[in-house]
């Protein structure tokens, strides 16, 4: 084979950006659409305990104000926002498809029209604007149809459902998008159930036993959706897509080395079924030690092997560390969903999440030496308090450096080998934070005006950080 004297990223690299219908679509109950479990995590401080599954009703309550419900309106201003995408230079945009618009109840005998028409739009405007749209089936929104009738994805009901959803699509869109990702951060589904799963806990119930038999469901249903896709459009690029970042051990105890690879595991689980086809023995063993028995079906192992993925694709935001150390245990840093020991010689960001550049390079790394398939980095970045300045300008260096520093760690991996498909920064326009709910919680090239009380008038604004992406894009990662 020859050798390519060019070093660095591959002329077809995907620079885009991602984001995700329940964070910035809005129109919640608008064209149609179901309501979603993430429609009911309302902001502030009762958002935790409701995407824990801590919750009363499956419906809106009285006096909780819901960011899903308008989020950024991106329902109505797509067409502006895809122009801005393109401005920058976009090869790629990574958007979700909201089950809920497609079919509201998730079951439904017929698909929404409108719903399926929304998207139908939303990517002929990509493709005008020369923008490829990458799309995950399912970013967290769950109908609560099927959380109300069968418990959410605790039910191997919904593999069938799940299926029709994605053979509907695939029909639809097979002539717009080629790259697609079953379950965004699969792995999600042990640490926030409710949100991964639709899964809401009843009193004494073995928990851990109900979320791998819901995960066992959700791999099985991709599996499914990935045998579609190859019989209806062949050409297209099925990926899972993982909740990623290294964990290493606090100290060179052997005892941390071996917790912080089994941590890894607890992650590494879904992909090693997802991209290898069958469940690794460490996850048996685990299954063996806590009496988790997981009810298959007749040929769902045949179906795993012979549905694997065709790349994987990560988010990656930082590094974790393991001890089993109860005294340095005692130092951990918030981090949100996945809190972890204080790394020493880290930073972190406003809200406890390190920072920590070289650990996408060994993320790359890890998961190339492992699974040996192309790698999308489909989501990054750092979540900010911007200030606008008096002009309207917004200097966010911070953001600039957070993404440099990355984007300098991703070129290394290539030279080491790694195939990578593509970049696509988090949040990419300003849209709602997942775990906490907020406006103020910022990742985007583009401000958009609106707090966390939901006062603002929506209108979209270009920080500084957009001008250094699109010169980032046009050298294709040389100028960084
Ligand atoms: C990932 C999710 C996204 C996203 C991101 C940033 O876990 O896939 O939906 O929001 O994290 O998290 P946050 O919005 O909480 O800062």
């Amino acid at each position: 084979m020859a050798m390519t004297n060019k070093l660095g990223f591959p002329e077809s690299f995907l620079w885009g950006g991602a984001l995700a219908a329940n964070q910035c679509e809005g129109a919640y109950n608008e064209g149609g659409k179901g309501l979603t479990n993430i429609d009911l995590c309302p902001a502030g401080k009762n958002r935790f305990k409701v995407m824990f599954g801590n919750v009363e009703s499956l419906k809106p309550v009285d006096g909780e104000t819901y960011p899903s419900h308008e989020a950024i309106d991106f329902y109505h201003k797509f067409r502006e926002d895809i122009a801005l995408f393109g401005e920058m230079g976009f090869k790629c945009l990574r958007v979700s498809i909201a089950w809920a618009r497609i079919f509201p109840n998730g079951e439904d005998e017929t698909p929404n029209e409108e719903g399926l028409k929304f998207y139908d739009e939303m990517f002929d405007e990509m493709l005008k604007h020369g923008i490829e749209p990458v799309v995950t089936i399912c970013h967290f929104d769950i109908p609560v149809a099927l959380m109300e009738n069968y418990g959410g994805w605790r039910s191997r009901k919904l593999v069938k459902f799940y299926e029709r959803y994605t053979r509907t699509i695939f029909a639809r869109y097979k002539n717009k998008v080629k790259y697609w990702m079953t379950f965004n951060e699969i792995n999600m589904i042990l640490h926030l159930p409710f949100v991964g799963g639709g899964i809401v806990f009843k009193e004494g119930e073995n928990k851990t036993q109900i979320k791998y038999q819901a995960a066992h469901h959700q791999l099985v249903a991709s599996a499914l959706a990935t045998k579609a896709a190859r019989e209806i459009m062949p050409e297209a690029m099925i990926g899972c897509m993982l909740a990623a970042g290294v964990t290493y051990p606090y100290t060179c105890n052997p005892d941390d080395v071996q917790e912080a690879l089994d941590k890894d595991r607890e992650n590494y689980f879904f992909i090693d079924v997802q991209s290898r086809g069958e469940y690794p023995g460490y996850a048996k063993r685990f299954f063996r030690e806590n009496s988790i028995d997981i009810i298959m079906e007749p040929g769902d192992e045949e179906l795993l092997k012979e549905n694997t993925v065709d790349y994987i694709a990560f988010s990656y935001y930082s590094s974790r560390c393991a001890s089993t150390d109860p005294e340095i245990l005692s130092k951990m840093s918030s981090g949100n969903v996945m809190a972890t020991i204080k790394n020493p010689h880290l930073k972190a960001s406003e809200w406890g999440w390190q920072i920590d550049p070289k650990g996408l390079r060994i993320t790359c790394n890890t998961l190339h030496d492992r699974y040996q398939k192309p790698l999308f980095i489909v989501e990054n970045g750092l979540g900010a308090v911007d200030k606008v300045e008096e002009d309207g300008s917004i200097n966010d260096d911070y953001r600039i450096e957070y993404l440099r520093e990355h984007v300098k760690e991703m070129k290394e991996a290539v030279l080491d080998g790694v195939e990578l498909i593509g970049y696509t920064p988090w949040g990419c326009i300003d849209i709602v934070s997942a775990s906490t709910g907020e406006m103020k919680k910022r990742y985007g090239f583009i401000y958009v005006d609106k707090d966390n009380e939901g006062n603002g008038t929506l209108e979209r604004s270009k920080k500084k950080s957009f001008h250094w992406y699109k010169k980032t894009i046009a050298t294709n990662g040389e100028e960084l």
